[in-house]
Order: structure tokens, then sequence, then C-alpha cells
């Protein structure tokens, strides 16, 4: 990637906007102002900005049940989102849908799920429309290693092959499945090779390093929207919270959390900044502050938003009155 100062500001402040959101997050909900089940990517940022920094804005991205982050890096409004999780009727689904749930169409970002692994064949749909209205536009899906376990993670690669469909698969190696470790899942430590299988080309990148997935992702942008078909990216990187808020991850080593810390990926990529001077020291001082004032704002507006007139419950969603 070009080393425009400005292209890597904006990526250092799309991950501080998120992990400042993330732990706002936390603090809501710690404070029942959000309710529901949370995952939080924390110590995930730089798959996520990295993969969206490739995208237009028209690409359609889609996300999983830890997919805070991945709506913010597509462009999605802090403000909405926030609001959706405090379940206040300014919130993007109205605040019927929650953490899991999240739509932002304007920014192209389709939807998360709570099914794990659920819009893997939903991507390929939109890859296929991609396709067929023949405007360059493409699909990325960001899952986990757990979600990589599943039949249709395997029949959608092998769909996506057969079509040479415009759709990038993301899989966001954190090591666990819930509370259960990679090894204890698969025999196939390196998830890419599931790609090989079906002919899609991959690769495996340090999901840590922003730069290393934004120059992946980039490659696989180019091949997509030249009609070469789809590809694999596997990005290594870890959660540092729990699985869920309230998670007390007893299944995990206190040393291999400390481990990763040190690993953090903001801090890597400021570290990179730094050391080979490509922005003003200022600059990177400003980037966390920016992200927090935002964030500040956007919990400021949801929690003054009104709650849903409870006689709309049943209108806009798929249930039977
Ligand atoms: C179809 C389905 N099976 C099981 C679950 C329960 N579940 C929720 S998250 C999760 C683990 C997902 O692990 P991974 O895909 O690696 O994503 P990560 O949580 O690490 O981000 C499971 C099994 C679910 N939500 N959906």
């Amino acid at each position: 990637m070009s080393k425009d100062p400005n292209q890597l500001l904006s990526i250092l402040h799309r991950m501080w906007l998120i992990r400042a959101f993330e732990e706002k997050v936390s603090d809501l909900y710690a404070r029942k102002e959000v309710l529901g089940l949370i995952h939080l990517g924390i110590g995930q940022e730089a798959v996520a900005v990295g993969a969206c920094q490739a995208l237009r804005r028209d690409d359609y991205v889609f996300g999983g049940h830890r997919s805070h982050g991945h709506a913010i890096a597509k462009g999605a409004d802090p403000r909405r989102l926030l609001a959706e999780l405090a379940g206040r009727s300014t919130g993007y689904c109205a605040g019927k849908g929650g953490s899991m749930h999240i739509v932002a169409m304007e920014a192209g970002f389709v939807t998360a799920t709570g099914v794990v692994g659920g819009t893997i064949p939903l991507a390929l749909g939109a890859a296929l429309v991609a396709k067929q209205k023949g405007q360059g536009q493409i699909a990325m899906v960001f899952f986990g290693d757990g979600a990589a376990q599943a039949g249709h993670f395997h029949e959608s690669l092998n769909m996506a092959s057969l079509w040479q469909l415009p759709v990038i698969f993301v899989c966001e190696n954190n090591g666990y499945a819930e509370f259960t470790p990679l090894s204890a899942h698969t025999v196939v430590p390196r998830l890419a090779n599931h790609a090989r299988t079906y002919s899609i080309p991959d690769v495996t990148v340090d999901g840590n390093d922003v730069l290393a997935v934004t120059e992946a992702v980039e490659r696989a942008v180019q091949a997509a929207r030249s009609t070469k078909g789809p590809s694999f990216i596997e990005c290594l990187t870890y959660r540092l919270r729990g699985h869920y808020e309230g998670d007390p991850a007893k299944y995990r080593e206190l040393s291999e959390l400390s481990d990763w810390k040190t690993k953090d990926p903001i801090q890597r990529f400021i570290k990179i900044l730094k050391d080979r001077n490509l922005v003003p020291d200022r600059a990177i001082q400003e980037a966390e502050k920016t992200g927090r004032g935002v964030v500040e704002e956007a919990a400021n507006f949801a929690l003054s938003s009104p709650w849903p007139n409870p006689e709309e419950v049943d209108s806009q969603v798929f249930a039977p009155n």
C-alpha cells in the first residue's frame, strides 16, 4: 500500500475508534445500559480496519457475532450503532436487533448474525449480484476459526470457486471457538489450507499487523474486481477479552493473554509509524483522543434517544402477529 500519511492516520483513527467504541460498550454493559449477549473485538481491530481499508463504499461486507468493529471499519455511524446496542429507536434496527444483528446498508455493511458462519453463504449471494451487475463491486465476509468447521463454510468455498464469484473470505483465527482452543476443534491448524482444496488462492497473515492485512486484502480486491474470483485470507489474531462480556475466560492461561497484550495491534502500528517517522508524533497522540471523543458523543446520543414505541414491537420483524 502507499505510505500516504493521511491514509496511515486514517487507519490509526479507525483502530482507535473501534477500541474506544468497544471499551465504551463494555462500560455501558456493566452499567446495564447495553443489554443482551455482547462479544467484543478488542485486540482484533487490525483485521477489521486493514480489510475494509481496501474496499469501496458500495462493496458488500458481512459480519458475524463479533462485528461492531467490522461495521465501524466499513463506515457505519457509531452513534446509530451504539443506539442499537442500547435498544433505542434511533439504532440501526430501531433497537430491535442489538449487538449481533447490525445492518448498516448506507455503508455497505449488509448484516451481522448470531448464527456462527451464517453470513458466509449470504456473501456469495451478494457476490453473485455484484458479478451480474458488472460494476466491479465485490463482497467480503468475516468469520472465526470456529465457523470454518461448519458444513456451509465448505459448501460456500466450493460454490464461490466453481462460479468464480468476487468474494473475499476473511478468517479471523483468534485461536478459540467460544471456550474451545483450535487444537480441540480441528486437525487442520492452518485454516487457509481449506481454500486450496477448492482451488482458491490463500494467504495467512499476521492479523495484528494492520499493514500486512491491508496488503493481503489489496491483492485479493484487485483479483476480485478484475473477475479473477474469490480469495481466502487467514488472519492470525487474538481476542483480548473473554468470548462474551462476563466470560471469566478460565480456559486460557494468563501468560498467554499477557503475551498477546504485547502484540496489541494499535500499539504495534504506532511503533511502526514512530520508528519509520511516517506521520508527526502529535497526530499520533491526537488519534486516540479523537476516537474517544467520537464515542463519547455517540454514547450521549444513544442514551438520550427515545425507547422504541411498544406498539411497534411487531413491525419490521419476521414474527407472526
Ligand atoms: C450455528 C451455531 N452454532 C453454535 C453457536 C454457539 N456459538 C456462539 S459463538 C461460537 C464460537 C464461534 O467461534 P469463532 O467462529 O471462532 O468466532 P469467535 O467467537 O472466535 O469470534 C459458538 C459455537 C451459534 N451461535 N451458532
